[in-house]
């Protein structure tokens, strides 16, 4: 890794074709990402859906990686493991998916193009996101000042329930 580097955070979801099978796979291609080292990833999490009901809970975590690939450049490495995991974007907007992986945060950037905005614009919000990443962040501010902990304590669970321990997802080489 050469310097500078940046520290990104990726939020990664699925509800068909076997989340956790999806997630860990994901996981394992973000090690394999050229430019990028994974730093730590959380536990796998049980969610209930949001949106449209009618679908499968979701599988939820979140990662750390250390790159230094630019932004957009980023976003399309994760978009191309995203293909490569069967997602169809079929314009249901929060409908199922095999696999979501979305660039919640890096460094202390604030980023609004059309193709990509940073911090992503949910995350303050949901419980599969903040309470996975206060797991790998626990002291964690937000560009915009919020303390990570604070957004944790006004989120309420929403039944979210840890189901795969981090350290049998991944574990840091030593
Ligand atoms: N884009 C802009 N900013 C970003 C970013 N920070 N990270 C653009 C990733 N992409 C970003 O994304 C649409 C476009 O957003 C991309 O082309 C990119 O240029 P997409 O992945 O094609 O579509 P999407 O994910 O369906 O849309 P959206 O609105 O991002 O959905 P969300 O917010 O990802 O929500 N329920 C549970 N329990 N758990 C979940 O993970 N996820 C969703 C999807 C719905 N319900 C869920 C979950
Ligand atoms: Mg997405």
């Amino acid at each position: 890794m050469t310097y500078p580097y940046h520290t990104a955070y990726i939020g990664m979801g699925s509800n068909l074709a076997d989340p956790i099978g999806q997630l860990k796979d994901a996981i394992h291609a973000l090690t394999t990402l050229h430019g990028c080292e994974l730093i730590a990833c959380s536990s796998l999490y049980a969610s209930k859906p949001m949106g449209p009901q009618d679908q499968p809970d979701y599988v939820n975590a979140v990662a750390c990686l250390k790159t230094e690939l630019k932004p957009l450049t980023l976003l399309k490495e994760l978009q191309q493991i995203e293909q490569i995991q069967g997602r169809q974007r079929n314009g249901q907007r929060w409908g199922p998916r095999t696999l979501d992986l979305d660039i919640l945060l890096i460094d202390q950037e604030q980023i609004n193009t059309p193709e990509l905005q940073v911090p992503h614009y949910g995350m303050q919000s949901r419980e599969f996101v903040l309470y996975p990443l206060q797991e790998i962040a626990p002291d964690l501010q937000l560009p915009c000042g919020k303390l990570l902990s604070e957004l944790v304590a006004n989120c309420p669970a929403n039944g979210l329930t840890a189901i795969v321990a981090a350290d049998q997802v991944w574990q840091p080489a030593r």
